[in-house]
Order: structure tokens, then C-alpha cells, then sequence
């Protein structure tokens, strides 16, 4: 039996060591909202993958605020014995998923720290170290961009994501792919492009790509299934799956022949392993996306890579291609370009007293 005490949300800050852009505009910080939950038994944090604007996704931060402080969390100090698997469906709230999975990773997090349990371990976790790659923002110019790739796999990345718009992808990823033969190379196009772009698609078809990421409209996988058809290359889904019934539907349609799971996107850890479990099951290889998390998310991430079905190197880079101060101690690259999944109990990381501090922008502790 859980007593949540009191729930506290936190908005915080921190400078990116490098802008990061995308189809949708470019971050030069990244602002998100910290979840902390008190129970009777331990305290947990989660960290909510929601940006400041609703570009990425329908949610943003000061939106998954009020979900959190006027619905969800309400629901959840109202409940006898609140449960992680109670998050989903808490108070009725329909959608807001981002929001969920923060005060769903605090719920587990509390809750396993409490049994002195990881997360990973709790997951179905079957490695200890995963591979990783690094996704490269849009960069200034051609010749920038080369070099920023050789920097990443010169620390050890073991595959190299791109982000492509309309007008900067096939001469810039055909570039890359002439400078660096054998490297593992994907693109993300973040929805960007149409149908009737297939031709810069069939394009990138001829550089032997790992997949091609959400090249078309998040609410289209007819059209997803249609390009697909069209290439070599599989396509990879992001934006689109919000669910394990999303990743049935795409699969079942053809229209990705890859899943990109991001825990904060399906609404919660517990739905990632859903979705990964559907990719098992159809023979679909899926991989752990990322949201410029602090290390609370990466620490999430990492154990959530670390679930058989995860064959693929996720975007868990080290806290060094964010941040120069984490706001937890720093993940940090290994041999062959793994990353240690951690094995402390819960989420096993929790934020620095004086980092936190520093970053925080506003706080609210909505108490029993
Ligand atoms: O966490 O290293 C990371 C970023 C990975 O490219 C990344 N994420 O569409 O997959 C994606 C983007 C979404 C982030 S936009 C802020
Ligand atoms: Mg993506």
C-alpha cells in the first residue's frame, strides 16, 4: 500500500551546448517539467519530455502544468492505494500523455526505490550496457555539418541520425555518406515532407540508409504505407505511434517497418514496454528515441534500451552532447560506444541539490 503525500512540480532550465534544430525550429535551451512524488515510503522523480512549444507534439510545458496540477495530480492524492498502472486512464483524463508518464516514472521511481529495486531489473532489462548513437540538428552549412558528425563518431557514437527539411537533406545527407562510408546513418525528418516529395526519398534510397524517421504527416499512415512501398529503406515511425494500438495499426498497414519508442510519447513506461512487446511479436525492430532529456529522463531511457527487443542504438547520448552541467551526475560513453545502464534502485540517478537549484524556474508542492 502507496500514500502519495504530496506531489511537487518544477519547471526547470538548462543551456544546450549547441543549438538543435529541426523541420520545426530550433531549442537553445531545454525547458521541461520535474515531477517529484513523497509517498509514505520513499520519494521518486519523473521528467516530463514536453517542450515549450507544441510543435513536436500537441502538448507543451505550461499545458502538461495545468494537466498535472489541476487534473492528474488531484486524481492521483484522491486515490487510496495509487498504483504506476493507474496512471493511464487517472481521473478520465484522455490524451495528455507526456504529462502521464512523468508522474508515472515518479510513481514507479518512489515505488521502487521503496522495494530497492531498479528499474531497469523491474523493466525486463536483459543488458547492462546499451549502444548509442547521436542525433545531429540541422546545421549551418554542408561543411559544418561534416564536421559535427566526425566529432560524434571520433567519441565513439555507433550510429549517426540527421535531421532533414525540405531544401537541406539530399545533397547534405549524400555529403555525409561520402565522408563516412560504413557509418550506421539515418535521417529524421520530423513530418516534414509530403507524398508528392517522394522523389527526395527515393533519392536518399540509393545511400544506404538504416531508416528513414517520420518523413511524412504524423496523422498519415496511409501515405506512410504508400511510400514505404516505394522504398528499400524501411521507414521508421516516431511522431505517429502514441500507443502499443498505434504500433499494431502501422505494422498492420505497412506503414513503418521500424518503431521509435520514446517513453514520454506512448504515455509512460509501462506502455513502452507494450509497444516494444508488439514489435517482438511482429518481428519489428524497435530502438529508444530521445527529447533532450536531463539525466532523471536518460536514466528512464537507458533502462528501457536495455529490453531485448531494442536492437537497435537508441538516441541515449551522453549528458556531454546536451548539457555542460547535467542536472544529475553525468552519463558518459564507454567502450564500443555503450552507455552503463544504471542499477540503482528506481531510476538509480537523482538530481544534484545545487544544480537543481540553480536551474529551477518555479516550483509547486500540491499537497494530500
Ligand atoms: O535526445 O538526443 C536526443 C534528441 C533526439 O532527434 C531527437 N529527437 O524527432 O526524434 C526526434 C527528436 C525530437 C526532439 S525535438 C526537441
Ligand atoms: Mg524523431
Amino acid at each position: 500500500m502507496t500514500r502519495v503525500v504530496a506531489v511537487e512540480l518544477r519547471l526547470v532550465g538548462l543551456p544546450l551546448v549547441r543549438p538543435f534544430r529541426t523541420s520545426f525550429g530550433e531549442e537553445r535551451e531545454k525547458e521541461c517539467i520535474l515531477v517529484r512524488v513523497e509517498t509514505d515510503r520513499a520519494e521518486g522523480w519523473g521528467e516530463c519530455v514536453a517542450g515549450p512549444r507544441p510543435d513536436f507534439s500537441g502538448e507543451f510545458n505550461e499545458a502538461a502544468w495545468l494537466a498535472l496540477r489541476d487534473h492528474l495530480v488531484p486524481a492521483l492524492l484522491a486515490a487510496p492505494d495509487p498504483r504506476p498502472e493507474d496512471v493511464r486512464s487517472l481521473g478520465g483524463v484522455r490524451g495528455n500523455r507526456m504529462a502521464k508518464a512523468a508522474l508515472e516514472m515518479a510513481l514507479l521511481d518512489a515505488e521502487l526505490r521503496a522495494e530497492g529495486r531498479s528499474l531497469a531489473a523491474f523493466l525486463g532489462a536483459t543488458k547492462e550496457r546499451v549502444p548509442c548513437g547521436v542525433s545531429v540538428g540541422i546545421a549551418g552549412s554542408l561543411e559544418e555539418l561534416v564536421e559535427q558528425v566526425a566529432g560524434y563518431l571520433a567519441e565513439g557514437y555507433v550510429r549517426v541520425k540527421l535531421k532533414i527539411e525540405p531544401g537541406l537533406d539530399v545533397e547534405r545527407v549524400r555529403a555525409v555518406r561520402g565522408s563516412f562510408p560504413d557509418v550506421p546513418l539515418s535521417v529524421d525528418a520530423n513530418a516534414a515532407y509530403t507524398l508528392a516529395d517522394a522523389g527526395v526519398f527515393e533519392a536518399l534510397d540509393e545511400l544506404g540508409l538504416l531508416m528513414i524517421e517520420q518523413p511524412l504527416s504524423h496523422e498519415d499512415l496511409v501515405d506512410h504505407a504508400e511510400l514505404q512501398r516505394r522504398l528499400a529503406t524501411p521507414i521508421c515511425l516516431d511522431e505517429s505511434i502514441r500507443s502499443a494500438a498505434d504500433a499494431r495499426a502501422a505494422i498492420a498497414l505497412g506503414a513503418c517497418r521500424i518503431v521509435n519508442v520514446k517513453q514520454g510519447r506512448v504515455g509512460g513506461l509501462l506502455e513502452a514496454v507494450r509497444v516494444h512487446d508488439v514489435g517482438r511479436r511482429e518481428g519489428v525492430p524497435v530502438w529508444c528515441g530521445g527529447m533532450l532529456e536531463t539525466g532523471i529522463g536518460r536514466a528512464a531511457n537507458l533502462a528501457l534500451a536495455a529490453l531485448p527487443g531494442f536492437t537497435l542504438p537508441g538516441d541515449t547520448s551522453a549528458s556531454g552532447r546536451y548539457f555542460a552541467e547535467d542536472l544529475t551526475e553525468p552519463f558518459v560513453l564507454g567502450e564500443g560506444g555503450t552507455m552503463a545502464v544504471p542499477t540503482g534502485p528506481g531510476l538509480g540517478v537523482e538530481p544534484r541539490p545545487e544544480r537543481l537549484a540553480a536551474c529551477t524556474r518555479r516550483v509547486e508542492r500540491i499537497p494530500r
